[in-house]
């Protein structure tokens, strides 16, 4: 059983550096009208280590997913993951092209979601990754992880994609600050949109947070 329910729903991307400011956001957060998650990613982790997961699980109250985008042999993998939930995170990001042996690894582990990158939002996934997403998609699901990430920027994907995923949730990155219109991927079959700078450099991020989650349950 996942975690994260296949609903609709905001992820936080927490990628600020300054620490004291990840934790009045979070806190701010808490509490507030929504179904808010938040994400937390290298930027943030590397200021002062996995203890900054349980310290904004702890202040907001929200499930946390670490997104480390886990991409190594299945020992460190399964290391870097075992790392993570302990400190809280109720989800960890890995990247699907590293393998099915390292995605079952973490699955395997049975210490918390296991979120798949399968495609992404950036002109560069043209290249390599976005020709195979759909064999990523197939092997994630094999393996049977709870979630997978699909660009947000490329809504003909989110909604390809979504018909062979059966039961995993899909969350999707790249609203508004990297040209994707709110609500898209939602549309288009996804259950959460990543919102990272739309958020974080607003000037009430609490308010702006609380109005996307306004505007996905309009779709
Ligand atoms: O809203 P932004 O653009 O400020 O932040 C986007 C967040 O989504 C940021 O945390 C990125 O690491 C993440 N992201 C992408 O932007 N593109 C992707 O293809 C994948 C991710 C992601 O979340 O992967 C797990």
């Amino acid at each position: 059983m996942s975690i994260i329910k296949k609903n609709r729903g905001i992820i936080l991307a927490l990628d600020v550096e300054d620490v004291s400011f990840a934790v009045r956001l979070a806190s701010e957060l808490r509490g507030a009208k929504g179904n808010f998650l938040i994400k937390i990613g290298r930027p943030l982790e590397m200021q002062i280590g996995r203890k900054v997961i349980s310290i904004i699980k702890e202040v907001s109250n929200l499930p946390v997913i670490y997104d480390g985008k886990i991409a190594d042999i299945p020992f460190i993998s399964r290391k870097i993951s075992e790392n993570a939930y302990k400190s809280g995170a109720d989800a960890v990001i890995v990247h699907a092209f590293i393998g099915k042996d390292v995605l079952r690894e973490i699955v395997n582990l049975k210490m918390g979601d296991v979120i798949a990158v399968v495609d992404m939002t950036h002109s560069g996934s043209a290249e390599f990754i976005q020709p195979m997403a759909r064999k990523l998609a197939e092997a994630a699901v094999e393996v049977g992880v709870d979630g997978v990430v699909l660009p947000a920027t490329k809504p003909e994907i989110v909604k390809e994609t979504s018909q062979i995923l059966e039961g995993c949730y899909i969350i999707s990155p790249g609203i508004i600050a990297q040209g994707a219109k709110v609500g898209d991927a939602i549309a288009n079959g996804a259950d959460y949109e990543v919102v990272g700078r739309a958020i974080y450099n607003a000037e009430n991020p609490r308010k702006a947070a609380e109005e996307l989650y306004k505007r996905i349950l309009e779709v």
